[in-house]
């Protein structure tokens, strides 16, 4: 369905960041964007968009040959059909947008799974309003068992969804098994984590000699990947070694105004990150302040939803190439009230050293004290402690 459509037409909010963010992922969802209309108010209740406006985009749809409308918010189906009736042409709200570019960018079995289960509860809430919307009643017609179609769609959706939640815990399982694999070897865990295209993966790429997909577009990664790498000379007090390694975690970024389902869907994903000894929040410090006051506020209430312990994370400025100057670094670390002040470039290698006893110390001050075996100063090697939950797009 997704692939087909091209040419859309955008309603967003007036204000540069939405509007920026809102053509990023249209463009990411390989979109072509006719046309941007703003709306301050994206709540009213028979479209959206207020009366007059859904007119004037129906008049451009017609014109221009538009073959989408994408409105920026979330819509009820009720709203969608309106819109639908009234442009000619498919509507969808920005969780279905978001949901068509995960679908397209996953390639892994767990991440199709949980952008499935994604689906499920984006669509469950919409199933009964649909069917009254296109019938006309609450339970439209029976079917051969002498069911109403409605409550066999919900049957269905919910038998799937089990079965999903079941796999997932199977592939959870396995990354416990895992992680006390490793709580064995002593490999503290040091996991990335930020908005989308903050440089997690370039970060990742340039620690641990991989090659995984980097780009501008947004969820260019969609599951997670684990790689040992040296933090060098720096030492921690539990693995005082030449090399001690640790083991770093990529995974899927945030965005603004992301549904609870949808981070809980990703959960699984993500507790590679929240089990992690050290959380790296990478923050874009080449943006203007108010992305980055955004996108600091949005990253920080999801760690918090997702009950990450505020004194595991470590915030890390990235892009720093394009700042070019620690002055600006500590406005901004002053105009977001934070005490760390850490600039790094994934392109240029600038920062890393600082960063990387940053995180010994951190790890240090993290380590709570546990009986440890008598062997627990044991050497820990290189590049053997590696998985992989797999690569996508
Ligand atoms: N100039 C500059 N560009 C960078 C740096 N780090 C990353 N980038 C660019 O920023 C974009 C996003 O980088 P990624 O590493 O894919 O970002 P990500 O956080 O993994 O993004 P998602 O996987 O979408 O969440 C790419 O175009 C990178 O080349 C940096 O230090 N300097
Ligand atoms: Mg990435």
């Amino acid at each position: 369905m997704s692939t087909s459509i091209r040419k859309v037409v955008l309603v967003t909010y007036p204000d540069d960041f939405t509007q920026e963010e809102a053509k990023g992922l249209v463009n990411s969802a390989d979109r072509k964007i006719l046309r941007v209309f703003t709306q301050k108010y994206l709540n009213r209740s028979k479209y959206g968009m207020g009366a007059g406006k859904a007119e004037e985009i129906s008049e451009f749809v017609k014109e221009s040959g538009a073959e989408q409308v994408i409105v920026d918010e979330h819509l009820t189906s009720r709203q969608m059909y309106n819109l639908e009736k009234l442009v000619g042409v498919q509507a969808i709200d920005r969780e279905r947008l978001i949901l068509d570019i995960f679908r397209s960018r996953a390639t892994t079995t767990e991440a199709k799974l949980q952008i499935e289960l994604a689906e499920i509860k984006y669509e469950i809430p919409r199933v009964r309003e649909g069917a009254k919307l296109t019938t006309g009643s609450e339970r439209p017609g029976k079917g051969g068992s002498g069911e109403y179609v409605v409550d066999v769609k919900f049957r269905e959706l919910k038998r799937r969804m089990s079965f999903i939640y079941e796999k997932l815990d199977d592939a959870r399982k396995k990354r416990e098994l895992y992680h006390h694999q490793r709580e064995k070897d002593h490999l503290p865990v040091v996991s990335l984590v930020g908005y989308t295209s903050s440089g997690k993966t370039t970060l990742f790429n340039l620690l641990t000699e991989e090659h995984k997909i980097t780009s501008s577009h947004l969820f260019t990664t969609l599951s997670t990947a684990t790689r040992a790498f040296p933090l060098g000379g720096i030492t921690t007090s539990a693995s005082a070694t030449a090399t001690n390694n640790v083991l770093l975690t990529d995974t899927v970024g945030f965005i603004s105004r992301l549904p609870t389902y949808m981070i809980d869907a990703f959960k699984s994903t993500l507790e590679e990150s929240l089990t992690a000894n050290v959380v790296l929040l990478l923050i874009d410090a080449s943006e203007d302040m108010q992305s980055i006051r955004i996108k600091y506020m949005t990253c920080m209430q999801i760690l918090e939803e997702l009950k990450v312990d505020k004194s595991k994370i470590l915030l890390i400025f990235t892009k720093y190439d394009k700042v070019g100057s620690e002055d600006a670094i500590s406005q901004i670390a002053d105009s977001l009230g934070v005490h760390e002040r850490i600039a790094i470039s994934a392109k240029t290698g600038y920062g890393m050293h600082k960063m990387k006893s940053s995180i010994g110390q951190r790890l240090n001050e993290m380590r709570t004290p546990q009986p440890q075996p008598p062997s627990s100063s044991t050497t820990t090697t290189g590049r053997s402690a590696t998985t992989s939950h797999g690569q996508d797009k």
